[in-house]
């Protein structure tokens, strides 16, 4: 009999085709009562995880298999405790998000989307063009947030002669780049601020309205990490206010719900948390989230467990 899987969030066809080779696929979190007693594994991403309530009405749960490196959104103590296996995509994604990093910096400081949109309109030539953008190349880019991913968006910025300084829980170490303690300090010497920090408790709110502050009405923000980590009702005002002088963002405080006053806002690029979503990185995701299920329930030691 083919274990019973929930599918939290929805992945590639080819590989919900593999998916449903190999277990009893349910997709709607409200199981009836013999239905969530027969659960073993949950597939889900980063951004999603598994709410408690569903984890704890799943007594016959054995691993969580996240398509993604977030974990968040998954209560790891409770599954520790449970004996619950969980396991991420790392690695894979690295590139890609990066990539979106430097994309959302590159709209937001040249007006890209906005110059887009102005010819479209079919504006060139009738009506004024849009501001003037801003120099990337050779600013001073702080990153918040020193891991896989915050090295490759630092590989990035390099290659833009930017200069890159960085804050995390302790020095790295790493050649060519400094090392701030403080993240207020490292917002005071950065005209970009790129947010490249695990969410969780431990960094909630990192960037706040001083850290905003800091940074500078001649200052800019990309988040591409979880949108807990900043102070979003501060990032608000500071755009309101000017004292920011403008936010690229794929990730939100309450995703899907986008603050409306940063989607009119003409200081924001904005998107969908989709900073893996190539086709090629979710499908290699995806088929490691696969692989994991696999060797659970063959036996088999996980590939990427990270409990
Ligand atoms: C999502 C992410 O997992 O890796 C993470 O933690 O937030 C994303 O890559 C992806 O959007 C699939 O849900």
């Amino acid at each position: 009999m083919k274990p019973d899987l929930l599918l939290l969030e929805p992945m590639l066809p080819e590989i919900e085709r593999r998916l449903e080779a190999a277990y009893t696929l349910h997709r709607d979190a409200t199981l009836p009562g013999d239905v969530a007693a027969r659960i073993r594994a949950i597939a889900t991403g980063g951004g999603t995880g598994v709410p408690p309530a569903l984890m704890a009405g799943l007594p016959a749960l054995e691993i969580i298999a996240i398509n993604g490196i977030g974990t968040d959104a998954v209560d790891l103590a409770e599954a520790r405790r449970r004996h619950i296996r969980v396991t991420t995509t790392p690695g894979i994604l690295t590139n890609d998000v990066a990539d979106m990093a430097l994309g959302l910096l590159l709209d937001l400081m040249r007006g890209i989307t906005a110059g887009d949109r102005y010819v479209r309109a079919g504006a060139w030539g009738h009506t004024p063009a849009p501001p003037l953008g801003h120099t990337v190349s050779g600013r001073k880019l702080g990153l918040v947030g020193m891991g896989h991913i915050g090295r490759a968006i630092a590989t990035r910025a390099t290659a833009f002669g930017m200069t890159v300084s960085y804050t995390a829980l302790h020095d790295h170490n790493l050649p060519g780049y400094g090392f701030v303690p403080d993240v207020v300090a490292l917002a005071r010497q950065s005209e970009i601020l790129v947010v490249a920090a695990s969410g969780g408790a431990g960094s909630r709110h990192l960037v706040n309205a001083a850290v905003l502050a800091a940074l500078g009405p001649n200052g800019f923000l990309v988040n591409i990490a979880r949108g807990s980590v900043v102070d979003e009702d501060a990032l608000v005002t500071a755009l309101a206010q000017g004292t920011l002088a403008g936010a690229g963002l794929d990730v939100f405080a309450h995703e899907p719900d986008v603050p409306q006053a940063l989607r009119d806002s003409p200081r924001t690029v904005l998107q969908s948390h989709r900073a893996s979503a190539t086709i090629e990185t979710r499908l290699a995701m995806g088929n490691l989230v696969v692989d994991n299920l696999a060797a659970h329930f063959a036996g088999r030691p996980l590939p990427t467990p990270v409990v």
